[in-house]
């Protein structure tokens, strides 16, 4: 696309296009859709990020699965509840925070992630359209049902009927939630503005919504350090790191 910003070549060097800026600026309908890159400089490690200590034999895409659940409840919970605890001693980053301020800026604005670690509620965005579930929530792994109180006498835990309890979120070969995923397509479709920030774009049917809303005229952009198989499709590609790039994209709108 002609108007592709082909990014810099430092962390620190990421510069936010003016047309970029008037873009936001006259947009109504904005919709951002995050990804575990997000998380990063809250010391969150990324979804493919090599995974260490006691987990350095694992491959994430194996556990976060029905199947690996089904292979190895106990190493599957066990790794959810390190993360867990990791989360919990962790804050938002000024990404988090800029699109908490970002948020109160527009007429429209979803903010749809696909992390499961609530740093964007911690960082005060209203609304948030949860795409693969939420790790502090824990459900049956047989009815389906989420349980608030259950004995840690086990690990994993087991529901009243039995089953074993396991985390509420998506995990490969599993349906999302069908009305975070209708709230976020129907975003995708409407807005101005598409902003795709630290997701690798491999992931399905997340990684269509940056194409919907492409497909529907918006502009899209895309904040990462790397590229992606969005980045050539994206309008702007501002290759940075997101809580340096959003912090600017935040103080040069405000000043727009
Ligand atoms: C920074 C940064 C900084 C670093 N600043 N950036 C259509 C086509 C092909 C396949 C499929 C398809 N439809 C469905 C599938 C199958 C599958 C799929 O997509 N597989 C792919 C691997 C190809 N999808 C599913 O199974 C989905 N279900 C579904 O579609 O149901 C219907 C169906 C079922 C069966 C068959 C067909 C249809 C469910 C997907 C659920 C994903 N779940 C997980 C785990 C959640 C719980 C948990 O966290 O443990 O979600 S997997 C994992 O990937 C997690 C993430 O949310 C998700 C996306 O990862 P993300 O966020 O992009 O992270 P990374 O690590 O990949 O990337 C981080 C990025 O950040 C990098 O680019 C860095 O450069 C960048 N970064 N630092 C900005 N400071």
């Amino acid at each position: 696309m002609g108007l592709l910003q082909p990014g810099a070549t430092s962390m620190n060097a990421v510069t936010i296009p003016r047309e970029l800026i008037e873009r936001l600026a006259a947009a109504r309908r904005v919709a951002v859709l995050t990804g575990a890159g997000i998380s990063a400089e809250s010391g969150i490690p990324t979804f493919r990020d090599a995974l260490t200590g006691l987990w350095a034999n694992y491959d994430p895409q194996e556990l976060a699965t029905p199947e690996g659940f089904a292979r190895n409840p106990r190493l599957v919970w066990d790794w959810y509840a390190e993360r867990r605890a990791r989360i919990a001693a962790v804050r938002p980053n000024p990404g988090h925070l800029a699109l908490a301020a970002l948020e109160r800026r527009f007429e429209h604005f979803t903010l749809v992630t696909q992390n499961i670690d609530s740093l964007h509620q911690r960082a005060g965005s209203r609304t948030v359209v949860e795409l693969h579930g939420n790790i502090a929530r824990v459900k049956c792994s047989r009815e389906e049902i989420v349980v608030g109180d259950f004995a840690l006498d086990e690990s994993p835990p087991r529901c009243h009927c039995g089953a074993y309890l396991r985390p509420d979120v998506v995990w490969f070969g599993e349906m999302l939630p069908a009305g975070a995923m209708a709230q976020a397509e129907e975003a995708a479709e409407h807005c101005e503005v598409f902003l795709s920030i630290g997701t690798s774009a491999q992931v399905y049917p997340a990684a269509e919504l940056p194409l919907r809303a492409l497909s529907s005229g918006a502009t899209v952009v895309e904040i990462n350090p790397e590229c992606t198989a969005l980045t050539r499709h994206a309008h702007f590609a501002l290759q940075g790191a997101a809580g340096e790039v959003l912090s600017q994209l935040q103080e040069k709108l405000a000043s727009a």
